[in-house]
């Protein structure tokens, strides 16, 4: 019996909105009591404590929050988190169990009808559950009839194509290149993963330009550089620990540029979250120049900035950029300057919502400066000209001879906190012939060479019925994706849907004709195999790949690692698998030395992962590098502006996060930085479009999105006037992924354009 598929969305009820004044700094006392509230609700204070003690230290738990880095060398002495950190693990590590009983007393259409935050606040599942053709409550079932299960299902298609093998970004190295060798030797590239809907665009955008899909500094650039540029990024709530890089920017003379629609206020002011001496008096200022860009606006605004650097350049040659590097390391130079002759300022300005002054300050600042960062995250990424947001971020460094050298470089900061490691570790629906050859050379098998589908592929592929089992390693996959109500068809579809999952999650409750939820142990507690205690690996946002070591005792004794689930799962799928893969996980280190032989820049890994903190992975980029893109040089490029229209009353959506969520899950009720508590049902709108829409304060109002002659609605949310650009409009995601078209994406990324919706807003 499927539920409704209207009950994908989150319930449309208001929780009872209260507001307050906005605050003038982030971190601070409010941060630590809010960290500590959560740790004792969920974890409890004298355990709680214990597990923040060893939170990203030397030989702990990689915080299961952001990507962000640790320091190389000196760890802070109090801890080395963030309140957002310690949300997180506190998630985790909750006392709360969703066990059989639960189950057994609660069917899947009662479950549906709670909101997002009491579905993830029923705590941790202890026990694998299957959920029977017809039947509308999970029941407990065996690992060796699950694994069976998915067994049967896997082998009665009649390609491995009509499987689907999702990743979130969580899972450990060794969990991960263990499923991508699975899914390659079950036949498929099926292997879409949060990526494609997250830094895709930065992917295409770097590889392209630099011929390295990542990012170039370490966290060492950032005392050494003399300005940083933050675009399309709210690090107070998403990164909070890297406040402290550009606080430590500030300490030593450099300067910030912050571009993004909203005044984000951890990156105005903030106080230092390791240093309770500053909590009180005078925040640190950290933005110098605030360009309040419209929504997708960022490339108009480049395009601009690198007029008045031309200008600038062509007065005083060799004073705004760098030749010596342009000549050496770069192509394209030429057809990027003719280009930018041909803009007109006056034409690009309107979309840019930023006067011209404003614009001529940063203008003035960038010409001085030569070691430049530039960080970004989901405001450029997700948008139709995404790839070109990134493509002009480089030009800019490229101009300034910002890469490969100190205090200098690209900075795109991920987002999960292995999301980088598990594509490291091939999982990626366009694999690299090269490494395909590695892997058929180690492991003695035809791996298959046509390329998979992503995110929004497979969505069709299940729509269409071209695929007809769903594997989620992670992740929660109906609330995440956009076009919630296709999606939820394209899944109730399938013959059978699998979660591999810590927690539960709408994705559970909306479901193949039978469905699985396989639980694993998460981050913090004790892996243990046949040969002992294990540790995982990641890899953070800087390309440094370092260990994780649970050290909680797991919360039932029928968890497995995702390790062995994957190994189960193998094991009763492949007929003739030349792989032995109970053998594999009675010790982690067996997998790390056939990583160590498939995977470039794992020389030694058993050795290295060992040491002190881990290593840096080779980036050519940073070593000025640029043999490996098509012209092997790093490349100008000329790139679009947005080519959206608004017609009369419609206005741009981007759909963000708030301080209390951690993307699909969410951890409370208030968005704290923005003033707004106890709601998630709210829309952020300037004044003036408010009056033009004949609103006012707090009205309930409907959303429809417009997308080639097709609306799509969302109900009964709240007008709060903010601080954003006319035309410009936010509200929470998942809230309004109902909103987002599927085939809405960005070019050549196919990221769905999650920042770029085009809405009308009605009384309800
Ligand atoms: N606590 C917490 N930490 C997280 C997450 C979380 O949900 N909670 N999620 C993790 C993940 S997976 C990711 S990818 C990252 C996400 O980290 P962010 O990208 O910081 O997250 P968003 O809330 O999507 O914020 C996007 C920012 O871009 C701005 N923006 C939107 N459109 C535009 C635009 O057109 N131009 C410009 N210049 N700016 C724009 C918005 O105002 C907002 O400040 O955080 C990671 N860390
Ligand atoms: N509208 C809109 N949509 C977006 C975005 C947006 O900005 N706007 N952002 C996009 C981005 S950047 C991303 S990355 C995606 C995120 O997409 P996903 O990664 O699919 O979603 P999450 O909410 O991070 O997944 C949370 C679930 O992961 C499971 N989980 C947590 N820890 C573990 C673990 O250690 N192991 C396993 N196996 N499972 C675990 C829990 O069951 C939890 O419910 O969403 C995207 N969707
Ligand atoms: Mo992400």
């Amino acid at each position: 019996m499927g539920i409704d598929k209207k009950n994908a969305q989150p319930p449309e009820k208001l929780t009872g909105i209260k507001i307050e004044e906005i605050p003038s700094s982030a971190v601070g006392f409010k941060a630590i009591k809010s960290a500590i509230t959560h740790i004792k609700n969920e974890v409890g204070l004298y355990k709680g404590i214990g597990l923040l003690a060893n939170l990203n230290q030397k030989k702990g738990i990689d915080c299961p929050g952001c990507a962000w880095p640790d320091p190389d060398e000196k760890r802070a002495f109090l801890a080395e988190y963030c309140e957002n950190g310690a949300k997180a693990v506190a998630e985790e590590a909750t006392k709360k169990r969703v066990s059989p009983i639960f189950f057994a007393s609660h069917s899947i259409s009662e479950i549906s009808k709670l909101s997002d935050y009491e579905i993830g606040k029923k705590g941790r599942i202890t026990h694998p559950v299957v959920l029977n053709k017809e039947g509308n409550y999970y029941e407990e079932i065996s690992w060796k009839d699950a694994f069976k299960l998915i067994g049967t299902e896997l082998n009665k298609l009649k390609s491995p194509d009509e499987a689907i093998f999702y990743t979130s970004g969580r899972t450990s190295n060794e969990a991960a290149f263990l499923y991508q060798l699975f899914v390659r030797q079950f036949g498929t590239n099926n292997l879409p993963d949060c990526s494609n809907m997250c830094h895709e665009s930065s992917g295409v955008a770097l590889s392209d330009t630099l011929g390295i899909g990542k990012g170039s500094v370490t966290l060492e650039d950032f005392n050494h550089a003399e300005l940083v540029i933050v675009m399309g990024q709210n690090p107070g709530t998403n990164h909070p620990r890297m406040l402290n890089a550009l606080g430590k920017t500030k300490k030593r003379g450099g300067k910030i540029i912050t571009i993004n629609p909203l005044p984000e206020v951890g990156l105005m002011n903030y106080r230092d979250p390791q240093n309770p001496l500053k909590w009180v008096g005078k925040a640190q200022k950290l933005t110098d120049i605030f360009l309040q860009v419209k929504i997708n606006g960022d490339v108009a605004l480049l395009k601009i900035i690198f007029k008045l650097l031309w200008e600038k350049e062509k007065n005083n040659p060799n004073t705004v950029f760098d030749h010596h590097f342009i000549k050496e390391h770069t192509t394209g130079y030429q057809d990027f300057i003719e280009h930018i002759e041909t803009t007109s300022i006056d034409e690009l300005i309107p979309q840019t919502g930023i006067d011209f002054k404003t614009i001529e300050d940063a203008a003035n600042l960038i010409a001085k400066k030569k070691r430049i960062i530039i960080c970004w995250a989901m405001g450029l990424t997700q948008h139709k000209n995404g790839v070109d947001n990134i493509r002009e971020i480089v030009n800019l460094l490229l101009l300034k001879g910002s890469i490969g050298k100190n205090g200098a470089g690209t900075c795109p900061v991920r987002g999960h906190s292995n999301v980088q490691g598990d594509r490291t570790m091939g999982i990626w629906e366009k694999p690299k012939t090269s490494f395909l050859d590695c892997l058929e050379k180690e492991f003695k098998f035809k791996a298959p060479r046509k390329h998979g589908y992503d995110v929004v592929e497979s969505i069709k592929a299940m729509h269409q019925k071209k695929a007809s089992v769903f594997i989620g390693m992670g992740g929660n996959f109906i609330s995440a994706t956009p076009d919630t109500e296709y999606t939820a068809e394209a899944l109730q579809n399938c013959e059978l849907t699998v979660h591999i999952s810590t927690k539960l999650n709408r994705s559970h409750l909306i479901h193949g004709k039978k469905a699985l939820i396989l639980p694993c142990l998460g981050r913090s507690e004790k892996d243990l195999q046949e040969q002992g205690e294990q540790f995982v690996s990641v890899e953070n946002s800087m390309g440094v790949v370092h260990s994780s070591s649970g050290h909680l005792k797991p919360l039932s004794e029928f968890l497995l690692s995702e390790a062995a689930i994957v190994a189960g799962i193998a094991e009763a799928s492949l007929k003739n698998s030349t792989v032995n893969w109970n053998d594999l996980i009675k010790n982690y280190d067996y997998i790390r030395n056939k990583i160590e032989v498939t995977i470039p820049g794992f020389s030694e890994y058993n050795k290295r992962i060992r040491k002190n903190d881990g290593f840096y992975l080779p980036n050519s980029a940073r070593d000025k590098d640029f043999s490996t893109t098509s012209t092997g040089k790093a490349n100008f490029s000329i790139n679009s502006v947005s080519d959206i229209v608004l017609e009369k009353n419609q206005l741009l959506m981007m759909t963000i996060r708030t301080h209390d969520q951690y993307n699909t899950t969410i951890y409370g009720l208030n968005d704290r930085y923005r003033g707004i508590l106890n709601e998630r049902r709210v829309i952020f709108m300037n004044s003036l479009d408010i009056a033009a829409n004949g609103l006012e304060r707090l009205d309930k109002v409907d959303l429809i999105s417009h997308f080639k002659g097709n609306k799509r609605i969302a109900k009964g949310f709240l007008v709060i006037p903010y601080n954003i650009p006319k035309s410009c409009t936010a509200t929470y995601f998942p809230e309004t992924n109902v909103l987002v078209p599927l085939d809405s994406k960005a070019r050549l990324s196919n990221t769905p354009t999650s920042k770029t919706i085009v809405i009308t807003v009605h009384k309800n």
